[in-house]
């Protein structure tokens, strides 16, 4: 072999590794309580970084209508998802939103409509049925891939976050604002615990 052939050998396998060279990088899990220690569910946590733009994640949701009752209550998506609210009840739903990030109305329907709803713009959006008014749901759209929401112990795990400096912000509806704190991310999973207030009621109510 030629000096040259080796020599272009060598650069290739160079750029092979150092493409498939894994970005550091860990999971981060948040742990929700409210001002007396109860696990807070249903609150949405996301990371912004501080330098630069985030990239395009997951592009795609759904949020179910079962026994009259949007599942899951919160959602958080990165703006540009294409969410479907199929209808697993026998009866009829007509899904609507009057916020400004996303007004659509999904009209009387059964089964999933063929239509999905773009959340394209930040912002937290509001969902309700237009005949049973109770139905209560919220969808966060961010401008990120990184999110999660807490499950029953309060706890989200933000999965495989590149190494680096961020905002960790956190919502849920009975806060009067969100909440944002720096966190840096580095190579091993971390955990940390926050306290939030949750100064407004909870809305839901049970319907018939
Ligand atoms: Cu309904």
């Amino acid at each position: 072999m030629s000096n040259d052939k080796v020599a272009v050998g060598v650069r290739a396998a160079v750029l092979a590794s150092l493409l498939c060279a894994p970005a550091i990088a860990a999971d981060l899990s948040v742990t929700v309580a409210d001002a007396q220690g109860v696990a807070v569910p249903d609150a949405a946590v996301y990371l912004l970084p501080l330098q630069g733009k985030a990239p395009k994640g997951t592009q795609k949701g759904s949020i179910e209508q079962m026994d009259k009752t949007f599942i899951p209550y919160v959602s958080i998506v990165q703006a540009g998802t294409v969410v479907s609210f199929p209808n697993k009840d026998t009866v009829r739903h007509h899904v609507y939103s009057f916020s400004a990030p996303k007004v659509f109305d999904l009209k009387l329907y059964s089964g999933t409509p063929s239509q999905p709803v773009v959340f394209d713009k930040p912002g937290l959006v509001a969902l309700g049925c237009n005949i049973h008014d109770w139905m209560l749901a919220y969808v966060l759209v961010v401008e990120t891939p990184w999110f999660a929401v807490s499950k029953d112990r309060g706890n989200a795990v933000v999965e495989n976050v590149p190494a680096g400096d961020y905002n960790m912000l956190i919502w849920h509806p009975r806060m009067k604002e969100e909440m944002m704190q720096q966190i840096k991310i580095g190579a091993s999973a971390q955990a940390v615990r926050v306290r939030v207030t949750l100064s407004k009621p909870d809305l839901r109510r049970q319907g018939g």
